[in-house]
């Protein structure tokens, strides 16, 4: 049996304000005392692994030995499949200016704008089709670790719409719906996301009875 994290203290292993929201607003239901990585101070390590999964643990051992406290990180993409999965586990990395235009900073609609750019080269017939994946880890710090792996199938539209949400929210449309998850509303998208589809099975494991 996996081992539980309880109603104690939990580091939410992340640096990006989106996910803080949605974690907490998700981790609401039960009795957690939730301490972000900002809050203590915690660097970002970097993301060495090839895999949403080794990134995930990554983030989350490397919160856990700095806090003493079990920590709970994601790792999360968006994949394209016309692209043959990318930008996949690099998709904060195609947000980031130095990698396309060598400037510092995170600019989401130069990333969106990119992979649009791509398919747009590909031709008007080309499938845009698209998933979301999301790796929940949490670590404790003794090593130990458990691993839930969510994923939202959906189609990509362009130009972004709506101003909810973060990253490339505003130009995924999830399978069966009209509006992007940046135009939906929070519980909307969290009933039906890549997080909340991870979310789940970590309830089901680590907190239901
Ligand atoms: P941390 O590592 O500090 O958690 P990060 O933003 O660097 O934050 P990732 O390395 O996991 O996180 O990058 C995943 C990127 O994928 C993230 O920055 C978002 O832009 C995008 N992404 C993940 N989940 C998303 C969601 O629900 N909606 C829109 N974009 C999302």
């Amino acid at each position: 049996m996996t081992r539980r994290i309880g109603s104690g203290k939990l580091v939410i292993a992340t640096h990006n304000d989106g996910k803080l929201k949605e974690i907490s607003a998700l981790l609401a239901p039960f009795g957690m005392e939730c301490i972000s990585a900002g809050s203590l101070g915690l660097p970002e390590p970097p993301e060495t692994g090839t895999t949403f999964v080794e990134n995930a643990l990554i983030k989350a051992r490397a919160a856990a030995e700095a806090s003493g406290l079990p920590a709970l990180a994601d790792d999360s993409g968006l994949s394209v499949s016309a692209l043959d999965g990318r930008p996949g586990v690099y998709t904060a990395d195609w947000a980031e200016r130095q990698h396309f235009e060598g400037k510092p900073g995170r600019d989401w609609y130069m990333a969106m704008g990119k992979v649009e750019g791509m398919l747009q080269a590909m031709g008007a017939d080309v499938p845009r089709d698209a998933w979301f994946s999301c790796v929940l880890a949490i670590a404790w710090p003794d090593g130990e670790y458990a691993v839930y792996e969510g994923r939202v199938d959906g189609t990509l539209k362009w130009p972004p719409r709506g101003q909810r949400g973060f990253g490339y929210d505003p130009v995924f449309v999830p399978a069966g719906g009209t509006q992007t998850f940046a135009e939906i509303e929070p519980e909307a998208k969290h009933a039906i996301s890549h997080r909340a589809d991870a979310f789940a099975k970590l309830v089901k494991d680590q907190f239901d009875s």
